[in-house]
């Protein structure tokens, strides 16, 4: 892999061979990763990134557009057709941007938003006090039940009866289960609020049909195109018709200016994939794991945010363990198992040493692992975290991983 690069930047090469040798002798349980086609590496390393685009199909401000456009234009018609949109913009360069963009094209600077806390499984753009979003407007933050770990319905209305905000959000980054898009759309209509979907982390297993979609009731939707939708880092906004100009508008020449076009096409390889049957395979799949992993690991006394999963995500608060989230995150990659400390409902540790592990099953799916992985998994996950300072239990574990993951190649990887 990578000759030219071996010849030309030899410091370069070393460390990308070591994270493919990385990525495909250890367990990647990170819910926001993914291992893309080698489509849509190919595209996203293209001559496309060449090419500059300022403006939208058939509308740009340079010359020599006649590839990017048709390029541009399929990525926009898969896109619909997956999820069923009105209007797709494919050009946000990444999630936060894109919900900045909706932001910046429906609502003015102070206006009042509502949005999950960050600690409750929300997203820093979801109005984070120190982020932007938190900044520019008024968020007004609701949380998850304290008992149950899920959303309180009967909390969202009245905070929003109190509030009148203009958009409600939502959608999250650390919420393992489904979410009632009809019970939102309920309460923004009878506040008069727009209604926001931040779909990033389960948009592939709505495209996948394994989840139910928020696209019909919702206003506008935005989802990553990594994450389950398993494309190009990148991002794409969808809405009904009548809010498609001030989105477009917003993007750019709002917040960006060209478009990424070699992302584009790997976006638009993606939802390709996703259109063929497979790709509803692969979402069921992400789904039985994870439901599969998270009931391992509470037969072995692990406490789960909800008690369980409805999606590709787990949450495990680590008090009873004894064992803070980042020790765990330190100790599980050194025997090759990655995921990521994170904040549990109204944690009483700090975020960068918080009391919880959030981890999940899109990466590991992808490489064809079932059922029987899983098992394996929660076991590893288990004997690390009984024996985080045990040199020897480390080592053992890390070859059983090793041995394990070669058995599960990784696509775009031939070392
Ligand atoms: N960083 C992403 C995640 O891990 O969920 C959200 O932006």
């Amino acid at each position: 892999m990578y000759e030219t690069i071996k010849g030309q930047d030899p410091s370069i090469y070393e460390s990308m061979i070591k994270e493919a040798q990385r990525q495909s002798e250890g367990i990647e349980l990170i819910p926001s990763e993914n291992y893309v086609s080698q489509a849509v590496l190919e595209a996203n390393g293209s001559i496309l990134t060449n090419k500059y685009s300022e403006g939208y199909p058939g509308k740009r401000y340079y010359g020599g557009q006649e590839n990017v456009d048709v390029i541009e234009n399929l990525a926009i018609d898969r896109a619909k057709e997956l999820f069923g949109a009105e209007h797709v913009n494919v050009q946000p360069y990444s999630g936060s941007p894109a919900n900045t963009a909706v932001y910046f094209a429906l609502l003015e600077f102070g206006d009042t938003i509502m949005g999950l806390k960050l600690d409750h499984g929300g997203h820093i753009t979801h109005g984070l006090p120190i982020a932007y979003s938190g900044k520019a407007y008024n968020f007004v933050q609701y949380g998850v039940n304290p008992q149950t770990g899920r959303l309180d319905m009967d909390e969202v209305r009245k905070l929003a009866l109190e509030n009148k905000p203009k958009m409600i959000v939502a959608g999250y980054t650390a919420y393992p289960r489904d979410i009632d898009w009809k019970a939102f759309r309920e309460i923004a209509d009878e506040v008069g609020a727009i209604a926001f979907a931040d779909i990033s982390h389960t948009a592939g297993l709505i495209a996948g049909k394994a989840l139910e979609s928020p696209v019909p009731f919702f206003d506008v939707v935005m989802t990553t195109t990594h994450k389950t939708m398993r494309g190009p880092r990148g991002a794409i906004i969808m809405c009904k018709e009548k809010y498609a100009k001030d989105i477009d508008r917003a993007v750019f020449p709002g917040l960006q200016g060209g478009p990424h076009e070699n992302a584009i096409a790997g976006k638009a390889i993606a939802f390709g994939e996703a259109l063929k049957p497979e790709f509803k395979e692969y979402a069921m799949q992400v789904r039985k794991n994870a439901e599969y992993l998270a009931n391992e690991l509470m037969k072995r006394d692990f406490k789960l945010i909800s008690d369980g999963t409805d999606t590709h995500l787990i949450l495990a608060d680590l008090t009873n363990k004894n064992v803070p989230g980042k020790i765990a995150q330190i100790a599980l990659d050194r025997v090759g198992i990655t995921l990521n400390k994170n904040t549990i409902p109204d944690d009483p540790r700090s975020p960068f040493d918080p009391s919880g592990i959030r981890l999940g099953t899109p990466a590991i799916t992808t490489r064809g692992m079932k059922e029987p992985e899983m098992e394996k998994v929660a076991d590893w996950i288990d004997r690390v975290i009984s024996n985080v300072e045990n040199e020897s239990a480390l080592a053992e574990i890390k070859n059983e991983v090793k041995e394990m993951c070669l058995k599960f190649p990784v696509p775009g990887i031939k070392l």
